[in-house]
């Protein structure tokens, strides 16, 4: 199947699983690492606590304190380990692999994988679409992926590989892979009434005493037909408690790597200082909460209430609008949607 492609780094051994027992009808698993380098070999099997394994030798070891079982060089750059495969020690094996700083293989399937997976597209990018159409998160991106093969008619799909990161390509992702979006404000605004009214569904604590959302919670949503990943985050507000001061650490990481801000106040609160996101105004929604307790005086970009639902219809829309606005959607310019999903080299 696909290559084994190495990290960013480009720095040491990786690993993958390349035989899982249930899928073999066996007992025994097979762990693969291979190195770029000469050397890489020899590192990780340190820092696994293996010892040496010359080329070509295969020793009994022990693996993780958990397990013990066969450790085979067959090259240089290739050493198999051999655990018992049970479900719960995979993970844990897996962990330990983790642990001692060695990567993860990045196995994306290349080109020839996709063509020959679907013999019945009529080209190179529809097969991609086929592919990629099954690990959309968003119902909205089967229209954008069925025009795909259209607009590339003529062009080289592998020709534009190094035109990575066009801000349409990013935007357009966000039918693959949901946005992160962000509630945030005052304690007490309504944001984790909100997300409840958003997904129609209670996964936060809701609490009138301030700082009961200790840690950010987050649930995958659909807003119109775009699928969104909303993160709760704690109140903003002087704080003694440790946990919760520890939780707005967290909070003021998310900000930045959020794709979106839902900035919210209320008349009684207002909107609280979000620093130099204010004027970062792509990023922020601002929305005015618990409409029916009387409306803040500040601009608001939507006005809801989660006790009544008024206004929410209309965020969800903003919200998907922002994100990923119907003219990005519907401009006839293809796009790089296999990003991520297919490898660039075969
Ligand atoms: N009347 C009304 N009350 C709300 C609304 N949203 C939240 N609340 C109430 O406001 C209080 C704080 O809400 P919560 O969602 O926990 O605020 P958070 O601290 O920002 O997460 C709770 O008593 C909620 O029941 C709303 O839209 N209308
Ligand atoms: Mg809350």
């Amino acid at each position: 199947m696909s290559a084994l492609r190495m990290n960013d780094s480009g720095l040491g051994a990786q690993w993958r699983v390349v035989a899982a027992p249930a899928a073999m009808g066996s007992a025994i698993a097979v762990i693969e690492l291979v190195g770029e380098n000469t050397g890489d070999i020899d590192v990780a099997a340190r820092s696994l606590g293996l010892g040496e394994i010359r080329v070509g030798a295969y020793r009994l070891k022990q693996f993780a304190d958990v397990d013990t079982g066969i450790a085979a060089r067959w090259s240089e750059r290739s050493l198999h380990l051999m655990p018992h495969g049970g479900p719960a020690l995979m993970r844990r094996l897996c962990q330990w692999l983790r642990d001692a700083g060695i990567s993860e293989a990045n196995q994306l399937p290349t080109w020839s994988d996709v063509v020959q997976a679907h013999p019945e597209a009529r080209s190179e990018v529809e097969a991609a679409t086929l592919w990629c159409m099954s690990a959309a998160a968003s119902p909205g991106a089967v229209d954008v992926l069925l025009r795909q093969s259209e607009l590339w008619k003529g062009r080289d799909p592998r020709g534009l590989r190094a035109h990575d990161k066009r801000f349409r390509d990013r935007v357009l992702h966000r039918l693959i892979e949901p946005a992160t979006v962000l509630l945030v404000g005052a304690a007490n605004v309504g944001k984790s009434c909100l997300l409840n009214a958003l997904t129609g569904r209670t996964v936060s604590i809701v609490s009138d005493v301030a700082g009961t959302t200790r840690d950010h919670v987050g649930i995958l949503t659909v807003c119109e037909d775009v699928t969104i990943r909303l993160i709760d985050t704690p109140g903003l507000r002087q704080t003694q408690d440790a946990v919760e001061a520890q939780a707005q650490k967290i909070a003021a990481k998310l900000w930045n790597q959020a794709d979106l801000v839902l900035w919210c106040g209320d008349a009684a609160h207002g909107f609280c200082d979000i620093g130099d996101l204010t004027r970062d105004t792509a990023r922020v929604l601002r929305v005015g909460t618990r409409r029916d307790l009387g409306t803040t005086s500040e601009p608001v970009d939507c006005s809801v209430s989660s006790v009544t639902g008024e206004g929410v219809r209309e965020l969800r829309f903003q919200i998907a609008e922002r994100l990923v606005p119907r003219s990005v959607r519907q401009a006839p310019v293809p796009w790089r949607f296999w990003a991520g999903l297919i490898a660039d080299q075969d």
